[in-house]
């Protein structure tokens, strides 16, 4: 089955690293989808977004080794009709906690009835359960050590930015 990995991705984290690399395990095929979320003010230019995305899947033994993830960018639109063109049944959301899942079920109700596509949530690993690109954002831009909480090139990239 193919499935969607759908985020914003700005910047992608250890989080979102750890979903795919077990969605790979689980799927024949995942299509991570950097989507464009209008309610977030966005920080890396797409094709930024998808190369460090394309970086972090490397620095992951579980996902460097991975043939079945594939990187994609929806080009605005609802996510239900990019999957339908995909030939996808289903996306993949990780849940940190409940704040998680009250912003998701909705969104998967919603895609539920706009076209039958179903979401699977995947518990977040707890150690990752503080990380958000948002706040890796803020921690990094006010002086903040995030090492650790997202691959290597998305930390030079942010250093880069700060200059
Ligand atoms: N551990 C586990 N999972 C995590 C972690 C972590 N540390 N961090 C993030 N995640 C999960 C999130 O819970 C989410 O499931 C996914 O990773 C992506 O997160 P973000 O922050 O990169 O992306 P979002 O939340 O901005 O993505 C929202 C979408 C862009 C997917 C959504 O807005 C959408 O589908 N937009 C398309 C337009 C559309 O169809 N709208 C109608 C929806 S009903």
């Amino acid at each position: 089955m193919k499935v969607v990995l759908p985020g914003s991705y700005d910047p992608v984290t250890v989080g979102h690293i750890d979903i795919a690399a077990r969605a790979s395990a689980l799927f024949d095929e995942v299509v991570v989808a950097v989507v464009h979320n209008p309610s977030k003010t966005g920080n890396f230019p797409l094709a930024q977004r998808i190369a460090l995305i394309t970086a972090g899947l490397e620095e992951d033994a579980r996902t460097a080794a991975a043939e079945n993830i594939v990187i994609d960018d929806v080009p605005g639109g609802l996510l239900v009709d990019y999957c339908r063109d995909i030939g996808a049944r289903a996306v993949i959301k990780g849940l940190r906690s409940g704040t998680d899942f009250a912003y998701e079920l909705p969104m998967a109700l919603m895609n539920r009835h706009l076209t039958e596509l179903e979401t699977i949530f995947v518990p977040g690993d707890p150690r990752f359960e503080h990380v958000s690109s948002s706040l890796i954002r803020e921690v990094h831009a006010l002086g903040g050590d995030v090492s650790g909480l997202v691959p290597a090139a998305v930390l030079e990239a942010m250093d880069a930015k700060r200059g």
